[in-house]
């Protein structure tokens, strides 16, 4: 679009072509106005139906709601209208009439469910306050970069079809490939354990994962954007210590780049951001708090994974971020590195926020055959992953990491209710298209 003004700076006594939709016609008889809307906000053009062009008048004042417009005209201050300026037109040209039926109402006056919504996503963002979750996750991916580039990792990509599954054959997506059995991946795992060992050291990789989980929670998706870090050289509290920098410098991001976008999610008071030195509990404390909190029916024991009420009532009790430490190995996977001094203990970790688990990570197992053996613990079949383990005889230093839920740490932020707010396109149960 040539020489085009933004509606947020058009000034008075420019002449400007502002290019947008029309988001309200309000037509009071001898006056009317159209409010145009663009990415950057909106103004309005004035009709005095007796002083102009009728044919004017007439394209102005036919034209439908979230049709897209140009509108060339003189810019005037005029305190009466919403942002104190309007253009008084000499033009205006219907680029894209819309249809006066429409299935969605984005000026947000009429509610619409959530899967009208993501049905129609393109309206669905014209409304400021979605817009805005779209742009804080473009905020915090463009600050989770600049985090792991500020610790001296290098971004990779690794893929998405793969032969074997990276945590075990259960929740893949099958797919054929050139007659082959392949599968979307669940995890850059492997991948990224492969890349600490060769000469980058330390990575992340920002990509899709792919889970069949039949889930159908407000917080599971089948397909998810993982935010990856691994390193050699750094144990169990080192990716803590990561783990934390990415996730506060996520909110630091939004906090200084993102106030117009809270302010209409309203959430500009109440936004802060987490300290840092998340509380770190054991596996062991953790469950003993559950208990005491009186929150569940039947009390946890020593190996039993975390059901929701449980992270929940830890959570209202910690009341912060916080991380969970020394799970017990029998249910963390091969990869994950015993405690040295006890084999029933792993270092294995999961961050907190209050409300649900947003990572997990944890020291690797880099010894050849500890790794093997692992493997087949687990029921898996090393041959199959050959690929990976035999990396491990040629020089694998050991290493940690993690893997963070990017959909998460977006919903936790803005208190989202459903885990589908913080994608364009959800891929569930029930939601293939669009
Ligand atoms: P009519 O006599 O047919 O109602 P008019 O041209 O006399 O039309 P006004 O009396 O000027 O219209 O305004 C009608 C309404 O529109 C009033 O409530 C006025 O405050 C409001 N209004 C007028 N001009 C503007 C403007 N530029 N921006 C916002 N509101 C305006
Ligand atoms: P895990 O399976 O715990 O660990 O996944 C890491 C984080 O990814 C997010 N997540 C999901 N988010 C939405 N929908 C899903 N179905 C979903 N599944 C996972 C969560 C979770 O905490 N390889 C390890 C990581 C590592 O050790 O580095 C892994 O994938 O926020």
């Amino acid at each position: 679009m040539e020489s085009r003004t933004h509606a947020a700076d058009a000034t008075p006594g420019d002449t400007v072509t502002v290019a947008g939709w029309v988001h309200e016609i309000r037509d009071l008889g001898g006056i009317a106005f159209l409010i145009v809307r663009d990415s950057s906000g909106k103004i309005q053009v004035k009709f005095e139906k007796d002083e102009m062009d009728d044919d004017l008048v007439e394209t102005g004042l036919d034209v439908q709601r979230e049709s897209v417009v140009t509108v060339t005209g003189a810019v005037e201050e005029e305190e009466r209208a919403p942002t104190g300026v309007e253009i008084v037109p000499d033009e205006i040209e219907v680029l894209s009439a819309a249809d006066p039926e429409l299935p969605l109402d984005p000026s947000g006056k009429v509610d619409a469910e959530l899967p009208t919504r993501l049905d129609n996503r393109t309206l669905d963002l014209r409304k400021e306050e979605v817009k805005a979750i779209f742009e804080i996750r473009a905020e915090i991916l463009r600050s989770v970069r600049e985090a792991f580039r500020s610790l001296g990792c290098t971004e990779i990509n690794t893929p998405k079809i793969v032969a074997t599954g990276t945590e075990g054959g259960t929740e893949l997506f099958p797919i054929t490939y050139f007659g082959r059995e392949a599968f979307m991946n669940q995890s850059p795992q492997l991948f990224k354990q492969l890349m600490v060992g060769s000469g980058l050291e330390r990575v992340f990789e920002i990509g899709p994962i792919f889970r069949a989980e039949e889930h159908n929670t407000p917080r599971h998706l089948n397909e998810a954007t993982s935010i990856d870090f691994e390193s050699a050289f750094i144990d169990e509290s080192g990716a803590m210590d990561a783990c934390e920098e990415v996730v506060v410098s996520a909110y630091e991001g939004v906090a200084e780049n993102c106030q117009e976008e809270l302010e209409a999610l309203g959430l500009a008071e109440e936004f802060t951001v987490p300290e840092r030195d998340f509380p770190r509990l054991t596996y062991q404390e953790a469950i003993e708090r559950i208990n005491a909190t009186g929150e569940l029916d039947e009390q946890l024991v020593w190996g039993d994974d975390l059901p929701t009420e449980g992270e929940r009532a830890l959570g209202d009790d910690v009341g912060q971020h916080y991380f969970i430490t020394e799970w017990p190995s029998e249910i963390k996977p091969f990869y994950i590195k015993d405690n040295e001094d006890d084999d029933e203990l792993s270092t294995g970790f999961d961050m907190m926020h209050p409300s649900m688990e947003l990572v997990s990570g944890g020291q690797r197992e880099h010894r050849y055959d500890h790794l093997v053996e692992g493997f087949e613990q687990q029921g898996l079949d090393p041959e199959q992953f050959d690929y990976y383990t035999k990396m491990f005889k040629y020089g694998m230093p050991p290493h940690a990491g993690w893997g963070l839920g990017g959909e998460r740490l977006v919903m936790t932020m803005l208190g989202l209710d459903n885990i589908r707010e913080a994608v364009l396109f959800p891929r569930d149960r029930q939601r293939l298209s669009p």
